[in-house]
């Protein structure tokens, strides 16, 4: 096998020959610049692209986080890229996507680098407890069903952290790094994509993601502080339920159910 590049663009033919799955990423959109693979993505989702549709870039002008911030990362050294599913589910539900994509990633980094991977809910990837990677999920509604749900996953493989702002460079880390090496991205890559066919099976006969994916969180027992939008509460994080909701215990013994926010872990 050729060794791990961390400049040279994805390998093409060695990813459609190592896949092993039956239809995820077996119709891949690559780009080697694109403003954000969610948005190729919804829009081929839109004109009516398969399930299992990937969208692969090897930069974006314009990747997001969640509520409108930035995704960065330099050319050619990580994964982006987007997910097309089309699930038997309520919109409620789509959480799920995003669970069984978090730990098919948290899979395929082990398998690869046996290296463990936590989650920080809701949504942010953790190696040796700094940020490796994220997720964007978003839905695409026909009246009050689910159309289709795009997943999008940021990934910090080769990355060295001086390629990233200063003010990031103590929140975040890479596979690489935290191995000590590079690793090839089509390895990591056909890996993910395997375990999350099967993850994605799974899901689709009924078994629920969501215990395992709790017992992989690094916030649960934690004392947190989720912000959004409108303010901010601490407390401690006593469980999910099974729309991926953080329910917390605040001081007084109330429990809050938190559906979208910001944690910050507390020691
Ligand atoms: C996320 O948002 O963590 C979801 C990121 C999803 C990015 C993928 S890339 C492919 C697809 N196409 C897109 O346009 N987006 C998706 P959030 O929880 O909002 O976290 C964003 C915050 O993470 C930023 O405000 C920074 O503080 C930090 N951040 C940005 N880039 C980072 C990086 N490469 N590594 C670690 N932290 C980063």
């Amino acid at each position: 096998m050729a060794k791990a590049d961390p400049t040279s663009p994805l390998d093409l033919r060695y990813i459609t020959e190592a896949l092993t799955t039956s239809y995820i990423g077996r119709n891949l959109v690559y780009y080697t610049s694109v403003r954000s693979t969610n948005d190729e993505a919804k829009m081929l989702a839109q004109q009516g692209a398969p399930e299992g549709t990937v969208v692969v870039a090897e930069v974006q002008t314009a990747g997001r986080g969640r509520l409108g911030r930035e995704w960065l990362s330099p050319s050619h050294v990580n994964l982006l890229l987007s997910l097309i599913f089309r699930p038997p589910l309520a919109p409620i539900q789509a959480q799920r996507l995003t669970m069984i994509c978090s730990l098919a990633v948290a899979d395929a980094i082990h398998d690869v680098a046996q290296i463990e991977a936590q989650i920080k809910w809701p949504n942010d990837l953790l190696l040796a407890g700094r940020k490796a990677g994220g997720i964007l999920t978003e839905l695409g509604l026909r009246g009050t069903l689910l159309d289709y749900v795009v997943v999008g996953l940021g990934l910090n493989v080769n990355l060295r952290k001086e390629q990233l702002p200063p003010e990031l460079r103590l929140t975040a880390t890479s596979v690489a790094e935290v191995l000590g090496r590079p690793i090839r991205r089509e390895a990591l890559l056909c890996t993910l994509l395997g375990q999350l066919e099967r993850r994605y099976e799974r899901l689709k006969a009924g078994e629920m993601p969501v215990s395992e994916w709790a017992s992989r969180l690094a916030t649960l027992g934690r004392w947190v502080r989720v912000s959004d939008a409108e303010g901010a509460v601490e407390g401690q994080a006593d469980a999910v339920d099974e729309d991926g909701a953080l329910l917390l215990r605040l001081k007084d013994g109330s429990q809050r159910r938190i559906l979208i926010g910001d944690v910050t872990l507390r020691q």
